[in-house]
């Protein structure tokens, strides 16, 4: 086992894995900007090295401060937690070029994924399931026509390099292929500095729902289930839950079973997530793998009982899975409310600092966050301050927990979009479990374009 975990990470994800090593009896070491100096996971940790100014570029995603800090503090290994540097193919190998293990899948699998054409491509062969689309990446727009009208519209264009949502763009008529497919070259220059476009049918009104797989270094892959994840804006998770009120048992297992395919044409090891486009009719695709630990991993947690953190560090040390596919059972069923600092009605960030805060507890509460009184929640990062999850028998007891748990939330001294969340939990359509991926657009629209309209 590690004596020594170097977290290349901040707020609630470093400190989840700083939980998980103690339970383990493994040492900590945090990794901290200037501007998380206060910050918990510095306090919380066994030890502490600063890397760098507050910017990400020179610090949380400076691989050299990072493989200095651990080389200094002799951690044998380094957990990247998500976001940051998790999906950084070029750590993983530089990992173990310094004989430090990464936490994680090997580079070859996080590169092959990263690649979205060659991921597509990849799946097809293992006999995954993928939407219609172009074989490859598109030559030009000669190409991109002729398999577009092959394929019927409308049609989605996505970056290669892309995933996320970004650089993606949706196909109407033929008139409109042209200049939307050189309008997506270039964004995708751009953005990731790689042109590589390809295309797919476009799928109307999806759900976005995702497997959470475990693979250790004996072959052994297990799949935990499904988080329904349609409850998104502009292509960010607001809520998740699981089990999803549209899977039946035996999609479940026909879901999981591809996506332990998938891992398995990749030689996966460790903690992945395979997300599905789902249509109406219940046809599920595979859209990215993501070969990291996730946002909303406790969501699963809760309703499987199993620790993934813990996991995913037994696993790296060489350990078999804890667990085999029959002892997987699920229980009842999981919320998570992303808590952002952000204007609830128009999404603007609101960084400041928590003058005074009072988070809910009780049954079937589980709450992971990096905020205390006085913390500041810094402009310079992601807005989300905590995971506020609930836990019930079944789908409406988790509701009504989170209801009265979000009652209680209060974090003065910065807006959150608690407010946006505890309406959800009254909205009929997500009541009945009517979800896609435009729910968001859908809800209360109006009310949105009030508060344009008096800013
Ligand atoms: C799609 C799609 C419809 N048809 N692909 C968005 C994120 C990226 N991973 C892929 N995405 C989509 N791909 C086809 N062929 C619709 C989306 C999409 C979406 C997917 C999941 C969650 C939210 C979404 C919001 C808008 C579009």
């Amino acid at each position: 086992m590690f004596k020594k975990i170097l977290i290349a990470n901040r707020g609630e994800i470093a400190l989840r894995v700083i939980w998980a090593c103690k339970e383990l009896g493994v040492k900590t070491v945090a990794v901290y900007s200037e501007a998380d100096a206060q910050g918990l996971h510095v306090r919380f940790a066994d030890q502490a090295v600063c890397i760098g100014p507050p910017r990400n570029i020179e610090s949380y995603l400076n691989i050299p401060a990072i493989i200095s800090a651990a080389e200094i503090t002799g951690a044998d290994a380094i957990h990247p937690g998500y976001g940051f540097l998790s999906e950084s193919a070029y750590l993983a190998e530089i990992c173990e070029a310094c004989n430090i293990r990464f936490i994680g899948p090997g580079p070859q699998a996080i590169r092959l994924m990263g690649d979205k054409s060659r991921a597509r491509k990849t799946m097809q062969k293992a006999g995954v399931p993928v939407i219609p689309g172009s074989p490859g990446v598109l030559e030009d727009e000669a190409a991109a026509a002729k398999c577009a009208r092959e394929i019927g519209f409308p049609v989605i264009l996505k970056a290669s390099a892309g995933g996320g949502g970004r650089g993606m763009r949706v196909v109407r008529a033929a008139p409109d292929l042209e200049p939307a497919f050189r309008a997506a070259q270039s964004e995708a220059q751009a953005a990731f500095g790689v042109p590589d476009v390809y295309l797919e049918r476009y799928v109307d009104r999806p759900r976005h729902i995702e497997i959470q797989v475990m693979a250790d270094t004996k072959g052994q892959v297990v799949h935990l289930g499904e988080r329904e994840c349609s409850v998104q804006r502009r292509h960010q998770k607001i809520i998740e839950e699981a089990p999803s009120s549209f899977v039946t048992e035996k999609m479940r297992r026909r879901m999981g079973q591809t996506a332990v395919d998938a891992a398995k044409a990749v030689q996966y090891v460790n903690a992945g997530t395979v997300e599905f486009l789902v249509d109406p009719a219940g046809n599920f695709y595979f859209m990215e793998m993501n070969t990291r630990i996730q946002v909303e991993h406790g969501v699963t947690e809760l309703v499987t009982g199993r620790d993934l953190v813990k996991e995913q560090i037994l696993v790296s040390a060489g350990e078999p899975l804890s667990f085999a596919q029959k002892d997987i059972v699920w229980t009842g069923h999981a919320l998570e409310c992303r808590i952002n600092a952000e204007d609830p009605e128009t999404f603007v960030p609101s960084p400041g600092v928590i003058r005074h805060m009072n988070l809910p507890g009780g049954p079937g509460v589980r709450i992971d966050t990096y905020a205390h009184d006085g913390c500041e929640v810094s402009p310079y990062y992601d807005s989300l301050v905590a995971k506020l999850m609930t836990y019930g028998r079944d789908r409406m007891e988790s509701v009504a927990r989170m209801r009265r748990a979000l009652d209680v939330v209060v974090m003065e001294g910065i807006k959150t979009n608690a407010p946006l969340h505890r309406r959800i939990m009254d909205d009929p359509d997500f009541l009945a479990g009517r979800l896609d991926t435009h729910f968001m657009e859908r809800f209360q629209p109006q009310k949105k374009k009030a508060a344009i309209a008096a800013s």
